[in-house]
């Protein structure tokens, strides 16, 4: 961008003395300028992912607050070197990841350029699920103390970027869901590895529903493991930042005592407990079949939601978000995340992905045309396919 403006500058000095050259070249650079602008927002910014060092603590800004900070490839193939060179660093011995603005940490993959991508037949469509899930493996292998501040929305993508590290803080604003069955996808990002772990069934009603958590209840869900009021995230930032030695010991004293100090809704009940009971016995079952019918029997007031909410879900996407979900419960992380890279490149290749995002992100219209249109539709051929094996084309942890 610097470069260009002083390629503008000799132009506007160049032209000067001849006024009507000047406007139609001042004219076209605008339109340059523009195309630039607009290609800059499909392939990335320089300053999209902010890298500083302060003493021995790398801190990663995800800077796209428009966008909710949304995770792009341009960001994820800084973030992953980025992440590598300070894990062999000796100088380096914490990573913190925060998003920039007070809304989002990160609202999730942007998803709407790789049903672009695979709309036109691409084969690079899978690139980014690729590239994002070699970063979530890269975080969920560090040995080195990784801090996320998950303060507000933090869905899909950013649940991959912040779930699989050791140390997760939320705050009174932070919203976490994992709400891809909305729009014909499926937990990916190690979703496969993290529900399934999650207490009883937990995960799969997360999965399932896209269940949003909000402020305690991520600390509540052993999602978060420490919960800190918003205001006083610099503040712990700060400390964390001037450790004189910070191995995990010292970073969980500093964590701990910025937990213990905060009293936000501090006897506030999780708000699924009074359904929790319910969720560990009627999500327990190998099809969605059962888990619907276990709802329509349940027949309660709860149960009946829960069944208007999966109602409205992509009925392929649930199938094989239960099936990823009852598989990555048995897996490491990094074949987890082969699975789910097979399972990707299976919702590029069917219908209810560009249905699914075209509806929630791109019309807004928030009414897909499922096709299939209901669960039975759903063959055993169709769930099988997105667990194919790739060939050439498998992600290998
Ligand atoms: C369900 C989803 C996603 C979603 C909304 C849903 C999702 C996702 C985004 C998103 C949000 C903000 C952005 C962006 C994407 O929204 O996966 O590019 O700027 O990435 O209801 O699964």
């Amino acid at each position: 961008m610097f470069q260009f403006r002083r390629k503008l500058m000799n132009i506007s000095i160049l032209y000067h003395p001849f006024l009507c050259v000047c406007s139609i070249s001042l004219q076209r650079v605008s339109a340059i300028l523009r195309q630039l602008r607009m290609s800059s927002t499909a392939a990335g910014s320089e300053d999209d992912a902010l890298f500083e060092k302060i003493n021995s603590t790398g801190i990663i800004t995800l800077n796209r607050p428009k966008a909710l900070n949304a995770l792009d490839l341009s960001m994820v193939k800084k973030i992953t070197p980025k992440l590598k060179e300070w894990c062999e660093d000796p100088s380096t011995s914490v990573v913190i990841i925060k998003g920039s603005g007070d809304k989002a940490f990160c609202a999730g993959g942007d998803i709407k350029a790789v049903t672009e991508a695979g709309k036109s037949g691409d084969p690079q469509a899978g690139d980014f699920f690729k590239n994002e899930y070699v970063l979530n493996y890269t975080i969920g292998t560090m040995k080195k103390p990784y801090i996320a501040f998950i303060h507000g929305i933090t869905m899909g993508g950013g649940v991959g970027l912040s779930v699989h590290g050791r140390y997760r803080v939320a705050t009174e604003k932070t919203l976490f869901a994992m709400p891809e069955t909305a729009i014909g996808l499926f937990p990916d990002v190690g979703g496969g590895y993290f529900l399934p772990r999650l207490d009883g069934k937990l995960g799969i009603y997360l999965a399932l529903t896209g269940y949003r958590l909000k402020g305690r209840d991520v600390l509540h869900a052993g999602v978060a493991t420490h919960f800190v009021e918003a205001q006083r995230l610099p503040e712990l930032e700060q400390e964390l930042c001037s450790l004189q030695s910070a191995q995990h010991a010292q970073v969980q004293e500093v964590l701990n005592k910025f937990h213990e100090q905060c009293t936000i809704d501090v006897d506030k009940p999780f708000s699924l407990a009074p359904h929790k009971q319910s969720i560990d016995r009627l999500f327990d079952a190998d099809t969605v079949e059962a888990i619907l019918q276990n709802l329509e029997q349940d027949g309660s007031e709860w149960a009946i939601k829960q069944l208007e909410t999966l109602k409205k879900m992509s009925p392929t996407s649930m199938k094989i978000t239960l099936r990823q979900l009852l598989e990555g419960g048995k897996l490491t992380l990094g074949n987890c995340l082969s699975m789910e890279y097979r399972i990707a490149e299976g919702c590029i290749r069917g219908h209810d992905f560009y249905e699914g995002v075209r509806a929630v992100l791109i019309d807004k219209d928030h009414t897909p045309k499922w096709s299939p249109a209901t669960i039975e539709g759903v063959g055993e051929n169709i769930v099988t396919g997105h667990f194919s094996p790739l060939g050439k084309q498998e992600l290998i942890l």
